[in-house]
Formats: structure tokens, C-alpha cells, sequence
């Protein structure tokens, strides 16, 4: 699929930092890639831990790709991936986690309703997302959420704090 046939172009975060963290980042892709055509996949990093500093480091990476589900439907696959990967709901907010798949982008969609929000709320503070997103798609345009101003993925990683934010040599993508 691609942009000249039916579905909607998405883009994912991947991250975990518990357990075996690459194959849970692996595991996640996969689950991705049930569901979608054309997928790009950034490279691996590893991050010092934001909003709760009390864990140790995640892994994260992103992909972008066309799916034909609504976002909801694709968000309903995330979570059974994380499921899967033996996550379970409870412990602190932004607290240790063995797989998140966070839905970023969805074509040029914004809502908010009760289980999703977009574009993701959080994309123009976190460096462990707008740097692999930058990897793969930095001309996509984020759109200005709450008064703040619209920027392309390239603009916002540009302006973000990159420090703790290390690329890795690992890759997750399907061999
Ligand atoms: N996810 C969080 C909270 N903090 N920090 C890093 N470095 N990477 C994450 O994926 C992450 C985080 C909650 O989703
Ligand atoms: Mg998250
Ligand atoms: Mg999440």
C-alpha cells in the first residue's frame, strides 16, 4: 500500500525497559507489521529515562508505515501487543514497562477522545521520539496541539534537548 491506494499513514514509538527489552521491541513490530504496508523502521536507541527517573534505561525506536485499521483499531492491536510482551496496567505513571507502543501520528488526524490523543500529546518534548521519527519522516508536519505552532518532525527534533539519547547499533527489523 502507499499513498496512492486506500489506508492511512501512521507513525509508532516503540519503547520498553524491562525484561528482554530488544525483543520485546522486536516482539512489538511485529505486531505492527501484521497491520501495515511500507514499513520504515528508525534504528535503535537507547535513552535515559524521562518524566519518572527512578528506572532504568529504555530502548526506543520508531516506524512509520500505511495500515487500512482506524486508529482505533490500531491502537486496540498496540495494546494487545504490550499485553503480549507480558505488560500489565498499575504501577507508577510513566514507571517501568516491558513494551509501549504509542500510537504518534495517524495521516493528518487530530482527537482526543477517552484512550487517544492526536497527534501524541508529548512528540515536541521527548528526544527518544523525535529522533528516530527524524530518521523516517522528517518532512511529516505534526500539528499544533493547544496553541502551540505546527512543525515538521525535522523542525522539532532540531529544537529538542537530545542529551541521554543514544543510537545503538541494534536493529529490530524483520531479517
Ligand atoms: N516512556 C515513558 C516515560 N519515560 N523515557 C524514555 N527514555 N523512553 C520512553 O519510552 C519513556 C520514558 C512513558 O511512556
Ligand atoms: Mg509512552
Ligand atoms: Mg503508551
Amino acid at each position: 500500500m502507499s499513498a496512492s491506494t486506500a489506508g492511512e499513514r501512521f507513525a509508532i514509538g516503540l519503547g520498553g525497559n524491562v525484561g528482554d527489552r530488544l525483543g520485546n521491541l522486536r516482539l512489538g513490530l511485529r505486531a505492527v507489521a501484521a497491520h501495515a504496508d511500507d514499513l520504515r523502521v528508525s534504528a535503535v536507541y537507547e535513552t535515559e529515562p524521562v518524566h519518572y527517573e527512578e528506572q532504568g534505561p529504555f530502548l526506543n525506536a520508531c516506524c512509520i508505515g500505511w495500515t487500512r485499521l482506524t486508529a482505533h483499531q490500531l491502537l486496540s492491536e498496540l495494546q494487545d501487543a504490550e499485553r503480549t510482551a507480558g505488560r500489565r496496567r498499575g504501577g507508577p505513571r510513566f514507571g517501568p514497562r516491558e513494551l509501549d507502543l504509542d500510537l504518534l501520528l495517524y495521516g493528518d488526524q487530530t482527537l482526543e477522545s477517552d484512550h487517544l490523543i492526536l497527534p501524541h500529546p508529548r512528540i515536541p518534548e521527548r528526544a527518544f521520539v523525535l529522533v528516530p521519527l527524524a530518521e523516517i519522516a522528517p518532512e511529516w508536519t505534526v500539528s499544533g496541539r493547544e496553541g502551540s505552532l505546527p512543525g515538521t518532525v525535522r523542525d522539532l527534533a532540531a529544537r529538542v534537548d537530545r542529551t541521554g539519547v543514544r543510537r545503538t547499533r541494534l536493529s529490530i527489523e524483520a531479517r
